[in-house]
């Protein structure tokens, strides 16, 4: 489990001029983040869109990033969301998974539905019945309207294919909480990226995270400050990840705001998939400010 401690990117959809998805876009990005010492990528969650894309799709992005990924000597961890609607298809894009050498799965509970614990509880099992994979828990309430209990929790933690849960809901309370339910080999991952430090300080085993992707690097100066006990520089550096946090979440969408960073930077990845709104012209002036900030803090 040590090779997904830390930092993990939740890795950007990447579409071409058309809006399919582009595997030289992706192998371009994740070439790049094999270079900025990151522990590894979340493929095809909320950040990745996954829910946005065909199984199909889905499959291919996975495919790009593989293919780059294992041709770097520092070898990324690579977790994908096969969460979707029907447990069929997450079983099969965990097979996928599997068959093309990534390190773990994860999932969402089912979505749309309005689903029993006992419901999503099958759901997960056959997910991670169908390979031989860790399977991460992926806990996001507020998009899946599930809440997970603690019982629920331990029953799935105490099956040793399951080694964590993402906890993208705010409460560090919680967190700590299902760090005890799971015991200390269970992986916790922090989620919402404005509280890394707080996630990691009340128990969290690393992150990942959507905004990581712009600004690894001071993700990563938290995660070192934090490990050498450095606590008030580690604070310092997350309160300026904050003041970007902010600026992203005021515009039309977050993640056409990182998109749009990373266009600039010349990754040509594309804008998001409707109904996620892409940044409009008269925004890209804000945004380019936000891109040198990010730059200033990096340096
Ligand atoms: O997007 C959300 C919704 N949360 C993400 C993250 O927890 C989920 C978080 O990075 C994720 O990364 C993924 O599955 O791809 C936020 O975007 C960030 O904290 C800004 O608020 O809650």
């Amino acid at each position: 489990i040590e090779k997904f401690k830390g930092v993990t990117i939740a890795m950007y959809a990447c579409y071409d001029k058309s809006g399919a998805i582009d595997p030289a876009a992706i192998r371009r990005l994740v070439r790049h983040y094999c270079e900025t010492g990151v522990r590894g990528l979340y493929v095809g969650g909320s950040t990745g869109e996954g829910m946005l894309q065909s199984v199909e799709e889905r499959k291919q992005t996975l495919e790009a990033v593989m293919q780059e990924a294992r041709q770097h000597e520092r070898q990324l961890s690579v977790i994908v969301h096969v969460g979707a609607p029907s447990t069929r298809d997450s079983v099969e894009l965990a097979v996928h998974a599997e068959s093309v050498g990534a390190d773990a799965v994860s999932a969402v509970p089912a979505i749309y539905y309005r689903l029993s614990p006992q419901s999503v509880e099958r759901h997960w099992q056959a997910i991670i019945d169908s390979t031989s994979l860790p399977f991460i828990i992926y806990h996001i309430p507020q998009t899946t309207g599930f809440t997970l209990s603690k019982e629920l929790l331990s029953r799935m933690a105490a099956q040793e294919k399951v080694i964590g849960v993402k906890i993208s809901s705010e409460s560090t309370f919680e967190l700590q909480q299902f760090k005890a339910a799971g015991g200390p080999d269970f992986l916790v991952f922090n989620g919402p990226d404005e509280q890394y430090l707080a996630g990691r300080s009340i128990g969290a085993d690393g992150g990942i995270g959507g905004t990581y992707g712009i600004m690894p690097e001071l993700f990563l100066k938290i995660e070192r400050c934090f490990n050498e006990g450095r606590l008030v520089e580690a604070k310092e550096w997350q309160f300026r990840v904050n003041e970007i946090i902010v600026e992203l979440l005021a515009l039309p969408s977050l993640y056409g705001g990182c998109k749009a960073i990373l266009n600039l930077r010349g990754f040509d990845i594309g804008e998001p998939r409707m109904p996620l709104l892409p940044i409009p012209e008269s925004d890209m002036e804000r945004v380019a400010r936000l891109n040198d900030k990010i730059m200033s803090f990096i340096e």
